[in-house]
This record gives C-alpha cells, sequence and structure tokens, in this order.
C-alpha cells in the first residue's frame, strides 16, 4: 500500500494520516468547501474538494471519493468513523475499484449493521443475550405473548437501529401496542426500515466495550474494555479503559465472548463488540460496531497498540504480530470528548471562531483535535472539537491529570463542555467508580457547573473595585458595579 485516501475530516483524517506518514504511506485528504483551511487538509500529500459544505454534498459522495481514487492512483481507503465508515455499499465499490478498503469485509459490516442478524451470530457462538425476540415481530398479538413471558419491563428496538434511535421502553402490557406503532414509525422513517424486536429491559446498565483486532488468517484478539457509562442522549462523553469495577475473569470472559462475535462473522481489521452490564455485573451483548471509534486513543494508551498501523497491517493481509498473552493492560487512560456545546444551557450547539485555542501538553497527555486557534467550528457537521485523553499508572493520577490538562486547556469565542468534564471529574460517583448510563440525568443540573478560574478572578476583580468604589464614595459609570458586573455577564455568555 503506498498511497491511501482518508475519507474523513477533523481529528480522525488527521489521527489516522500521522500513523500511515510514519508507515512511509502517501496521504490524500477530502475536503468540503468548509474545511479548505482545515488541519487535515493541509496535512495530506495531496487533496480533493469533494463540494458544498453539507455531508450529502461532499464527504458522503461515494462515486466522487472513488474516482478522484481512481485519478490519484490511490490503493488504499480508510473510511475513518461516522460518514461512510459502516456504509456496505461504499466498502463494496471501493473493492469493485480494485482499492482496499481500509476495514472489515461488506458480509461483516451488512451482518452487523443489522441488530437481529447480528444476534442470531451471537446465539450461535454461546454469547451472553438478554431475553427476547429472536426475529422481527411481526403483529401485536405475537409480540404481548413474548413480553409477557419475557415480563415488564420490555424495549422495542429496531432491528436497522442503534444509537438508540427507534428505542421504546414498554413497562405495562396495556402501552404495548402505542409504543410498537410509535417504534415501528420512527424505524421507519429513520432507517427505512420498520422491523423491530423487543428485549427485556435492564434500568440504568453500565455500557461496556471490547475493543477487537482480527487478521485475515483468523486470529482474533481482544484489546480489553472502554467504560463508556458517561453518556448524554447517547452521546458519549467520557471513556476509561480499564473498567474500575471489572475483575481480572470478568475481563477475560467478555474478552473472549467479543472474539467469538468477531469469529461469528469471519471480522477482520478493528472492532468494537458493546455490551450491556447490569448491577449484578452480568454483562449481555448489545451490538458490534465494525470500525474505528472514537474512544480508541484510550485502548492504545493501555496497550501500546496502534490501533490504525494494525488496521493498515491487516488490510494488507498481515497476520497480526502479536498474540493475546501479549497484551497487557499498563495503568488507566481517561477520554474526554469536548463538545462545541453550552452545558449551562442544555448543551444547545455553538458555532463560531476560536479566538483563544491552546491544548494542554506534558507527559501523559494526548490532545486528538481537528481545529487550530482562529479557525471557524462549522455548523455542518459533528460538533466535537476535540478528545483530551491522559495516561497514568493509577486511576487516581490520571483523574488529576485530567483536571489539570482541563484547566490548562483554553478555549474562547465558542461554548464548549470542558466545564462539564471538570464536573464529572469531580463527581462523587464518577471518582468512587458507582455509576451507569444514568449518571448525566441523575447527577447533573447546569447550577453544578465551576465558574472557570478566569471568571473567579474577574469577580475578584469587580469586588475589589466595588470596594475601592465604596471606600472612596465615588460613583463614575464607569466604574460603576453595575456596569462592570454586566461586563463580566457579557464575558460569560461568551464563552
Ligand atoms: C438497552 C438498554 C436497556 N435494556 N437494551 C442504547 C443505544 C443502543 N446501543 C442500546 N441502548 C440501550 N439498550 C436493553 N435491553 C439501555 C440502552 C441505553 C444505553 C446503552 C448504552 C449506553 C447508554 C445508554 C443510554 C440509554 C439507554
Amino acid at each position: 500500500m503506498k498511497k491511501v485516501l482518508v475519507a474523513n475530516r477533523g481529528e480522525i483524517a488527521l489521527r489516522i494520516m500521522r500513523s500511515l506518514k510514519e508507515m512511509g504511506i502517501k496521504t490524500v485528504a477530502v475536503y468540503s468547501e468548509a474545511d479548505r483551511k482545515a488541519p487535515h487538509v493541509r496535512f495530506a500529500d495531496e487533496a480533493v474538494l469533494l463540494g458544498p459544505p453539507p455531508s450529502s454534498e461532499s464527504y458522503l459522495l461515494i462515486d466522487k471519493i472513488i474516482e478522484a481514487s481512481k485519478k490519484l492512483g490511490v490503493d488504499g481507503i480508510h473510511p475513518g468513523y461516522g460518514f461512510l465508515s459502516e456504509n456496505g455499499i461504499f466498502a463494496e465499490k471501493v473493492k469493485e475499484a480494485g482499492i482496499t478498503f481500509i476495514g472489515p469485509s461488506v458480509k461483516a459490516i451488512e451482518m452487523m449493521g443489522n441488530k437481529l442478524a447480528a444476534k442470531k451470530a451471537a446465539l450461535e457462538y454461546d454469547v451472553p443475550m438478554l431475553p427476547g425476540t429472536p426475529d422481527a415481530i411481526k403483529d401485536k398479538k405475537e409480540a404481548e405473548k413474548i413480553a409477557a413471558k419475557i415480563g415488564f419491563p420490555v424495549l422495542i428496538k429496531a432491528a436497522a437501529g442503534g444509537g438508540g434511535k427507534g428505542m421504546r421502553v414498554v413497562q405495562k402490557a396495556e402501552e404495548l401496542s402505542e409504543q410498537m406503532d410509535r417504534a415501528v414509525s420512527e424505524a421507519q422513517a429513520s432507517f427505512g426500515d420498520g422491523s423491530v424486536f423487543l428485549e427485556k429491559y435492564v434500568a440504568a446498565p453500565k455500557h461496556i466495550e471490547i475493543q477487537v483486532l482480527s487478521d485475515s488468517h483468523g486470529n482474533h484478539l481482544y484489546l480489553f474494555e472502554r467504560e463508556c457509562s458517561i453518556q448524554r442522549r447517547h452521546q458519549k462523553v467520557v471513556e476509561e479503559a480499564p473498567s474500575a469495577i471489572l475483575t481480572p475473569e470478568k475481563r477475560k470472559q467478555m474478552g473472549e465472548a467479543a472474539t467469538r462475535i468477531a469469529r461469528a462473522c469471519e471480522y477482520t481489521g478493528a472492532g468494537t463488540v458493546e455490551f450491556l452490564m447490569d448491577e449484578n455485573q452480568d454483562f449481555f451483548f448489545l451490538e458490534m460496531n465494525t470500525r474505528l471509534q472514537v474512544e480508541h486513543p484510550v485502548t492504545e494508551m493501555i496497550t501500546g497498540v496502534d490501533l490504525v498501523k494494525e488496521q493498515v497491517r491487516i488490510a494488507r493481509g498481515e497476520k497480526l504480530s502479536f498474540m493475546q498473552d501479549d497484551l497487557k493492560i499498563t495503568g488507566h487512560a481517561i477520554e474526554l470528548r469536548i463538545y462545541a456545546e453550552d452545558p449551562s444551557n442544555n448543551f444547545l450547539p455553538d458555532i463560531g471562531k476560536l479566538h483563544t485555542y491552546r491544548t494542554p501538553d506534558g507527559p501523559g497527555i494526548r490532545v486528538d483535535s481537528g481545529y487550530e486557534e482562529g479557525m471557524d467550528i462549522p455548523v455542518y457537521y459533528d460538533p466535537m472539537i476535540a478528545k483530551l485523553s491522559v495516561h497514568a499508572n493509577t486511576r487516581e493520577e490520571a483523574l488529576a491529570k485530567m483536571l489539570r490538562a482541563i484547566d490548562d486547556y483554553k478555549i474562547e469565542g465558542v461554548r464548549n463542555t470542558l466545564s462539564f468534564g471538570k464536573f464529572v471529574m469531580k463527581h462523587e460517583a464518577f471518582i468512587s467508580g458507582k455509576f451507569d448510563t444514568g449518571f448525566v440525568p441523575k447527577y447533573f443540573t447546569a447550577d453544578k457547573l465551576e465558574e472557570s478560574i478566569e471568571d473567579g478572578m474577574l469577580a475578584a476583580a469587580i469586588l475589589s473595585a466595588h470596594i475601592k468604589n465604596i471606600s472612596k464614595s465615588s460613583s463614575s459609570s464607569k466604574n460603576n458595579v453595575a456596569t462592570q458586573s454586566s461586563a463580566w455577564s457579557k464575558r460569560r455568555e461568551k464563552r
């Protein structure tokens, strides 16, 4: 493989191209009109303009990306995450064009893209699953029977779904019919496929996923777990590796279950098997993501494995160069996703210019960022600005490092979730490891956000000006407290 096109943007395009460059592979970026000045475009050896800012007119244009690849003599395409990464048609067309798709086979993508097909495979390979229906539900009579057998509450899920879309909790039999109608129409509207199935509902589970690597010679390894329970509305915010609560035995059981799933779909490349864990620490297969995940850095930090390089080696047909027993967990890693969203205003997305943008530094700190000071955060794409990851010997040290790194991260001009990250890191439930997917709704309200150090200093300055005013008995409008504090609140509004 001599030249690879990265069909993505932002931090992940940059992260992938860094590894490619270290492997001596030439890189080709693609970009939209909104990303002309983006770092991933500058980093690449060559770059191709795809079209106007909306994804549907740029990053999702399958044929245009393949045409450009052929023209530039590209022999591999890496899809990153999101966009075309789990699109079977794209993977198929890349292959037809004689280009290597750096990812799993079309068969594996399609099998795991359908939750029911994935569960069938899991069942055959003896992977623990929640009680539920093996097939899509056709009529309500059948649904009632099965729900009664499973026992309420039950969850209706879309077969084509994922990420929580089309999910409906049913607390009692009387609600089943209405919720079925809603789930089917939601699934039809979102995925063009109205098939749904039932599962026993687990209230407040933990979300733990296993990283797997599979080569084309039938070797399947697990690179341990990532704990991803800190989410809001199915958007992950904090991930860590290893989990604070898994025993070595449980870790091995989950890892081996994950590699059985990989075997079941003859997986190749890097993949993630998601599990729910209940309060008894029993785990259940949820779904498999057939891509490199956003949160992969925490796994890289604790294993020392570069997952992108492994993806490339596997795509070239090489055997994995290590075995399960060679893999060890070293230390503890935590990742915080920083979004251009206002945590004090219901996480309303924000856009605009990064007037100040300075990232933290030092041993054990990794920043995966697609932006630089002075750049605009566009409206068209995911609101994630960057990922801040830390690695230390122990979880406690990693937490302390994360808090220091958050304080050293300076963002002005765009409201962001740094302060929310600080709230999580300082929360007793997070510190103790006793948390689940209900963490954010259970504990977070906007008034729990600390003011930033600068705001604190500004407040002190205003207070001291106020005291001077009083002692001088002066009340010129310039030094008037009301004017000052309104300037302060304006400042607060801008971040
Ligand atoms: C569940 C569940 C409880 N019981 N399935 C949400 C996204 C999709 N991947 C599966 N999800 C869930 N499935 C059963 N049978 C709770 C969730 C869930 C969840 C899962 C992982 C991480 C965060 C979550 C937040 C809410 C609900």
